[in-house]
């Protein structure tokens, strides 16, 4: 039974990074741009456009640096929410990043190469 649900939980893992087609809700994007300091401590909620699971991994996994605590993009709002030390990393240089790895977001254009470059099913409508 233990086996069952390791399986069933795999599969759905599965389905939740597979790539849905989603050119219909991207006409719904609602773009957002918003930060809140607190104790040095900032904030940062914004639009980045993208499609899937693997999208979040990228987006996610280019704002491993130091200074950010939190990084974590909803593939369905297109919403990413970013807590970060304001003497360490600037807002600026987070949406640079995001855009150096193709990914455009409420400031900056997705570097055309690395857009290139996604996966297929990546290969979201840009903004
Ligand atoms: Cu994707």
């Amino acid at each position: 039974m233990k086996i069952l649900n390791y399986i069933i939980s795999i599969t759905i893992g599965l389905q939740f990074i597979s790539c849905g087609n989603s050119s219909t809700e991207q006409q719904s994007i609602k773009k957002i741009d918003k930060t809140i300091v607190k104790n040095g401590i900032a904030t940062s909620t914004f639009t980045v456009w993208g499609n899937c699971g693997m999208c979040e991994e990228t987006i996610e996994k280019s704002l491993k640096l130091d200074g950010i605590s939190k990084a974590d993009w909803n593939s369905d709002s297109k919403i990413i929410v970013v807590d970060y030390d304001t003497s360490k990393v600037t807002l600026d240089e987070i949406q640079k990043t995001i855009a150096s790895v193709g990914y455009d977001n409420i400031k900056y254009k997705g570097e055309d190469r690395a857009y290139a470059e996604l996966h297929e099913c990546c290969k979201y409508d840009r903004k």
